[in-house]
């Protein structure tokens, strides 16, 4: 097989979520968040999973880090959990939540690694839910006065840094169909979520540009929608609404375009937009210099009346109908199709130029073979699904970039196990197996072979 090559200076690194593996949810003066109210409520989470201890990262940190660094990584992805910072959302900061990431900043830039900062990734401060959470346009001037106290702290040490991770999984997955905290259920919330997380993200750039930050962007779960029937007009309709809902619904006013008009007319069915104010999108529109795209799977719908819709869609029920996914699968039942990152990471470069990208996640859940549970004194996962998962979308991004989009980096979603939201902890997205019985971290083959794709910047 040919040798691929990487751009010099490619980013490599991995992510993980503050919710998702750090523990300690009542440690050092932290808040509860919407996830502590969300797992602890019956039949919401698998087996009434929560966060409480995860991968225990809180105490583990620098032993983590250790391992990132014989792991190769160059830039490590992590989030900052506001209800450490601020307990109930606003107000003084909690010095001893600051400390925490201080500390771990510091660790990482010991060992060469460079820190990569997500403000938001869905840990919602609890008090803040209670008065309407992103509903509310109070949490978005909110957002902008944590974002500058965390950048007070950490400015100094670190370069990049993200607002929001997600707004789609935050808006309706959290306001519209409940699969996700805070668990309402109500399209025209999901549509005022929408707005204010946006416009959360634009005072914060905002704020954060006038606090002297250095590189600065958001990372969205983009879709890649593909029609049933490439010639059908029907399916190119419902792909307009889908890719409407999903992607130009946020891409369009985050690059100075303002909503689209047949989004607002869609919106306008389900919800009166008051809350959409003058100067809004002048705010959402504030310039980034980084789009972080997430990808794992592409969607194929057909325009269809009496289609069952998609809960995640208001006001898909009756026009459209998502295909249930065919081939090979993830654990998560996701399709596995890297050309439609190919296919996302060149729409993206046309439609929105300019904008320079990076994969801030990326990855699959697979079940770990035989022994994974209890390594047998080798220390070896077999992951081979793992392996051929990112190879493949590690080909359909240089693709990408062979035909011109400037993709920067490539960030593996996860470095560890861990609480994979409503799923909990069934789905193992890690390049690196935890046992949680023992919190004892084994790198599965996918980690030992990741970390030469980067030390030969390619594959
Ligand atoms: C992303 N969906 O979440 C998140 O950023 C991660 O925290 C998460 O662990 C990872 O992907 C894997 O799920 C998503 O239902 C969760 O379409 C759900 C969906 C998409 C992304």
């Amino acid at each position: 097989m040919s040798e691929l090559r990487f751009p010099e200076n490619f980013v490599w690194g991995a992510a993980t979520a503050a919710y998702q593996i750090e523990g300690a949810t009542q440690e050092d003066g932290r808040g509860p968040s919407i996830w502590d109210t969300f797992s602890r409520t019956p039949g919401k989470v698998f087996q009434g999973h929560t966060g409480d201890v995860a991968c225990d990262h809180y105490h583990r940190y620098a032993d983590d880090v250790a391992m990132m660094a014989e792991l190769g990584l160059r830039t490590y992805r992590f989030s900052v959990a506001w209800p450490r910072i601020q307990p109930d959302g606003t107000g003084p900061v909690n010095p001893r939540g600051l400390d925490f990431y201080d500390r771990l900043v510091d660790t990482l830039l010991g060992r060469g690694i460079d820190p990569f900062v997500t403000l938001y990734h869905w840990d919602l401060p609890q008090t803040l839910q209670d008065r309407g959470g992103w509903t509310s346009r109070e949490t978005a001037e909110h957002f902008a006065d944590y974002a500058v106290a965390v950048l007070g702290r950490l400015g100094d040490r670190v370069r990049t840094w993200t607002t929001l991770n997600e707004p789609w999984c935050s808006a309706y997955l959290g306001y519209g169909n409940g699969v996700h905290a805070p668990g309402e259920r109500d399209a025209g919330a999901a549509f005022r979520a929408v707005h204010h997380l946006l416009l959360g993200h634009g005072l914060a750039t905002r704020a954060l540009r006038a606090a002297g930050v250095a590189t600065l962007g958001l990372t969205l779960n983009p879709a890649d929608v593909q029609p049933a029937d490439a010639d059908s007009e029907a399916d190119a309709a419902a792909v307009r609404l889908v890719d409407g809902l999903h992607n130009r619904i946020f891409l369009d006013p985050l690059t100075g375009a303002g909503y689209p008009e047949d989004v607002l007319e869609h919106v306008a069915r389900h919800v009166e937009p008051t809350f959409l104010r003058d100067g809004d999108e002048k705010i959402i529109a504030a310039p980034i210099d980084l789009l972080g795209v997430n990808y794992y799977s592409p969607a194929y719908v057909a325009g269809r009346s009496g289609g069952a819709g998609g809960s995640a869609y208001p006001g898909t029920e009756g026009v459209v109908e998502f295909l249930p996914p065919v081939g090979p699968l993830t654990e998560m039942g996701w399709m596995i199709e890297p050309a439609g990152l190919t296919r996302l990471l060149e729409r993206i470069g046309a439609d929105y130029p300019g904008l320079p990208l990076m994969i801030t996640e990326n990855g699959g859940a697979f079940p770990d073979k035989a022994g994974a549970e209890d390594p047998d004194g080798t220390g070896r996962v077999a992951d081979t699904d793992r392996v051929a998962y990112l190879d493949g979308h590690l080909r359909a991004v240089h693709r990408a970039i062979a035909r011109g989009v400037d993709v920067r980096g490539y960030l593996v979603w996860s470095l560890l196990d861990n609480f994979e939201w409503a799923e909990g902890y069934r789905k193992r997205f890690g390049i690196v197996h935890v046992d949680y019985l023992t919190q004892r971290r084994t790198p599965k083959e996918s980690a030992r072979w990741y970390r030469e794709v980067i030390s030969r910047n390619g594959l």
